[in-house]
């Protein structure tokens, strides 16, 4: 069978790999022609663990190419993204542009298959918009249309950033079809290559599916978060709070941090705020917590700083969650970006997993750092983000400075100002 994936980023890329290793024969796209080129040349233009030998074997081996332009196959796998606009509405134009650019290729037959988070009803959209530029197609489940028809499914991603090629493999997956010979179908395509359970629903419940996950992290997020705020005011630590309730068998608290970061969590909840305003009051409100958490973190060091005659603030990493190098809608970035403006103060930056400080924190008073030469600068020492690589950082380094630990990662240092 031959696939041709359409979007070469953090899901279609290591899918396309997947793809290739089980034996199909994959034709990946992407409108990045650096990325292609790369891709051709068996290299990536991600981190992420064995990426990098699953597309080299697979480019090795000739069963996985790419390409700036679809090419003809029996599955199309799309996996753009899928944005949201200033005005908090989901943005379809990269979705729009790929089925655009896979109508010319179809053959009666055809399983096309999005991936990409979106709103409820895209994938109805996508059969539209085929039938629309394809009078030769149909999707009519009866008989007399079978000899043209097509199938149109959701299957959402659902893997984490690091864990990716595991996870496409164990976890579950939600197949829905716009009808249900689709849903079939897709179910047996995945079922190829994926270990998990795969579980078989319409394209809607699918689509709202993929939301609602991530709407609940989100939701459960923004409570931990509201909870640093009022430990905050009460002066409890936020963190032994949540220890001791998490002790209750029915309690599950997540932690607080400077803010949610990542382009799902963030993003995601919106399109059902959109769909939905007057039902999604909730998870509106749970965003406006979340977003307004890295204000509250920035100001708190300000006033902190504002305390001492020309402070050093070290701040202790700039990705969007531990572990990773991924700086993309992280919390952590935006409080150093606002402290390089607006703190009268030098900041000692440091993150373990870049080699360089972005373009936005190039500021005369922001010095790239190693942890420990951070802290042993600075007055204050702000724990942004909780990397293993900080782990060293005991409490004698502590001693003589105020910390303001948005994580809960220092767990005994002498003078915590706030763990927020
Ligand atoms: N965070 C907290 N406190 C917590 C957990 C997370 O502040 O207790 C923050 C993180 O620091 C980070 C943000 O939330 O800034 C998001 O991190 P995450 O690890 O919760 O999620 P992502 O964005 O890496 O991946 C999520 C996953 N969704 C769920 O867990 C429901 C993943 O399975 C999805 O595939 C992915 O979104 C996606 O692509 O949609």
């Amino acid at each position: 069978k031959k696939v041709c994936v359409v979007g070469l980023g953090y899901i279609g890329l290591p899918t396309a790999g997947l793809l290739a290793k089980n034996g199909f024969q994959v034709h990946g796209v992407d409108v990045n022609i650096h990325t292609v080129e790369k891709i051709s040349q068996g290299e990536v233009h991600i981190t992420e663990p064995d990426l990098d030998q699953v597309v080299k074997e697979a480019v090795q081996c000739g069963l996985l190419r790419a390409s700036t332009i679809p090419a003809e196959a029996d599955v199309y796998i799309l996996a753009v993204p899928t944005p949201f606009q200033e005005n908090n509405k989901p943005d379809l134009t990269y979705v729009e542009q790929a089925v655009k650019a896979v109508i010319p290729y179809l053959r009666p037959g055809n399983l096309v298959i999005l991936e990409s988070t979106s709103p409820v009803g895209t994938t109805e959209r996508i059969a539209d918009w085929i039938l629309e530029a394809r009078r030769d197609l149909s999707i009519s489940d009866s008989l007399y249309a079978a000899y043209n028809r097509i199938f149109v499914s959701y299957c959402p991603e659902r893997v984490l950033p690091g864990q990716i090629l595991r996870e496409l493999v164990e976890n579950d997956r939600i197949v829905g079809g716009i009808d249900e010979a689709s849903t079939r179908w897709t179910a047996d395509f995945y079922r190829h290559f994926v270990k998990g359970a795969i579980l078989e629903t319409n394209a809607r419940t699918a689509e709202m599916a993929k939301l609602t996950e991530n709407s609940f992290r989100d939701v459960n997020i923004a409570f931990a978060n509201e909870l640093s705020l009022i430990c905050d005011h009460l002066e409890i630590d936020v963190w032994e709070l949540i220890r001791l309730a998490n002790r209750h068998p029915r309690v599950n608290i997540l932690q607080p941090g400077p803010g949610v970061g990542g382009h799902c969590i963030a993003v995601d909840p919106w399109f059902l705020v959109d769909a939905a305003p007057e039902q999604a009051k909730l998870i509106h409100t749970a965003r406006i917590v979340n977003d307004s958490k890295p204000w509250y973190v920035a100001e708190k060091v300000i006033q902190v700083a504002a305390k001492l005659k020309s402070p050093g603030i070290a701040c202790l990493g700039l990705s969007f969650k531990a572990n990773i190098d991924d700086l993309r809608e992280s919390p952590a970035l935006a409080i150093v970006e606002h402290l390089a403006k607006a703190a009268a103060a030098y900041l000692y930056v440091a993150e373990p997993h870049i080699k360089e400080l972005p373009v936005s924190l190039q500021y005369g008073n922001v010095q790239f750092c190693e942890a420990e030469e951070a802290v042993r600068q600075a007055d204050i020492v702000l724990l942004l983000v909780n990397h293993d690589a900080f782990g060293p950082i005991g409490p004698e380094l502590l001693e003589d400075k105020i910390v303001v630990d948005t994580r809960g990662f220092f767990m005994h240092p002498s003078r915590v100002e706030a763990r927020v």
